[in-house]
Order: structure tokens, then C-alpha cells, then sequence
């Protein structure tokens, strides 16, 4: 059977706020940043073909640009993912049915980012563990793992620790911790996995250039 999916990114623009330390820039703010366009809540759709059921792994690969472009935030280089949970039936906290229950990899930082982003105080990973700490824009920034140029895996677990398996309508969810400036919604890609016969299966949603907070909708 196949399913098809379709990507919905809609980056939340909540209110203005400003003291916080994720996502800021500590060179003076005169960066540019790649796919700045996607930033201001401008909603993109592709669609993809995923060939096997059963998906359960989400992937999340942080942009190697963003040191470039965005620059070395002080404290919290890369995407700063907070959370990544699955959603049945709309799209709020009343929705999860699922979260990151388990770290299954996180590569090594490349050596381009351990030479420009030695600093991380925003390095452990399980803090993308369960529900979102804060949300998205809002100015709550709290429990997210800075990824400094590294990919994260994960498997999605339900509130008995069970895996849990993406269905059609299902909305999967990845906050990235920004505070409406372009230069703290950080560009990564989302990849969607299942289990082969040796090693998860990594199924492409052309997702490259997701920005700040993102909702890939399961079609
Ligand atoms: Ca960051
Ligand atoms: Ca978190
Ligand atoms: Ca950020």
C-alpha cells in the first residue's frame, strides 16, 4: 500500500519578544539567512510518494548553512528543537497522540561546526523528549536540544511507551525554538522512517528549508 504526504510547513508567528538567548544572533544581527522566505507564516505544500506502512522514526537534519548564514548563536548554534509530536484530529496540545520516546541516533557535530560553534549549552539531546517545554515564537523557550550541525533520530511513543505509527490525516509536528526574528527560526529537514530488515528505512519529505515551527501533514 501507498501512502502519500504531504507537506504543510506553517511557520506560527506569535508575539514580538526579545531577552531571550536561543536563536540570537552574537555578531551584531547583520546576517542574512537562507530561506528567509518561508519565514512570516507563508505556508508551502509538496507532496511525496512513501512506499511501506508502518512509519514510526522521524528524522530531523539540521541545515549546515544556518552557522553560515544565520551565524553562531551564543550557546545554541543549529536548529533548537524543543519537541516533535504526532497529532490526530487538529492541531493542538489536545491532539498528541505521540511524541519522541526514544533517541535512536544523533550523529557528531561536523567538524565546520565544532570549529565555529565550540560553545553549546543546549546539548542534550533528551530534552526533545514528550510534549513541547515552550512554544514556538511565543517567548517561552525552555528544553530544546541546539543540534549544531548534527542529525537527530527518533522513534515516536505514545503514553505507554509503545511505538506508534503514522496514520493518513495525522499531522507531525517539530517546534523549533524562535522568537519571530528570521535569524532565530533556523532552517532543518524532516525525514519520516520505518523499520527494515537490518535499519530504519528514511523516507525523504522534501522538507529541506523547513523553518521555525513546522506541521507535516500524513496523506
Ligand atoms: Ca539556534
Ligand atoms: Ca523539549
Ligand atoms: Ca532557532
Amino acid at each position: 500500500m501507498k501512502k502519500l504526504v504531504s507537506l504543510l510547513s506553517v511557520l506560527v508567528m506569535g508575539v514580538a519578544f526579545s531577552g531571550c538567548d536561543f536563536g540570537s544572533d552574537d555578531n551584531g544581527g547583520d546576517d542574512t539567512i537562507a530561506g528567509q522566505d518561508t519565514v512570516g507564516g507563508e505556508d508551502t505544500a509538496q507532496d511525496v510518494l512513501v512506499a511501506e506502512e508502518g512509519y514510526t522514526y522521524v528524522r530531523i537534519i539540521d541545515d549546515l548553512a544556518n552557522v553560515v548564514d544565520v551565524g553562531c548563536q551564543a550557546g545554541n548554534p543549529g536548529a533548537d528543537i524543543d519537541a516533535i509530536e504526532l497529532m490526530r484530529g487538529g492541531q493542538d496540545a489536545a491532539s498528541v497522540v505521540a511524541t519522541a520516546g526514544d533517541i535512536v541516533d544523533v550523529s557528531d557535530v561536523p567538524e565546520a561546526n565544532a570549529t565555529a560553534c565550540a560553545a553549546n549549552d543546549k546539548d542534550d539531546p533528551s530534552e526533545v523528549l514528550g510534549v513541547a517545554d515552550g512554544v514556538a515564537g511565543d517567548g517561552t523557550f525552555t528544553g530544546y536540544f541546539s543540534l549544531n550541525g548534527r542529525t537527530l533520530d527518533v522513534q515516536l511513543w505514545d503514553a505507554t511507551d509503545a511505538p506508534v505509527e503514522m496514520t493518513v490525516g495525522d499531522f507531525l509536528h517539530v517546534v523549533e525554538m524562535h522568537n519571530n526574528t528570521p535569524e532565530s527560526a533556523e532552517n532543518y529537514t524532516i525525514m519520516v522512517g520505518y523499520m527494515g530488515d537490518t535499519d530504519v528505512v528514511w523516507q525523504d519529505l522534501t522538507t529541506e528549508g523547513s523553518t521555525g515551527e513546522t506541521f507535516v501533514e500524513i496523506l
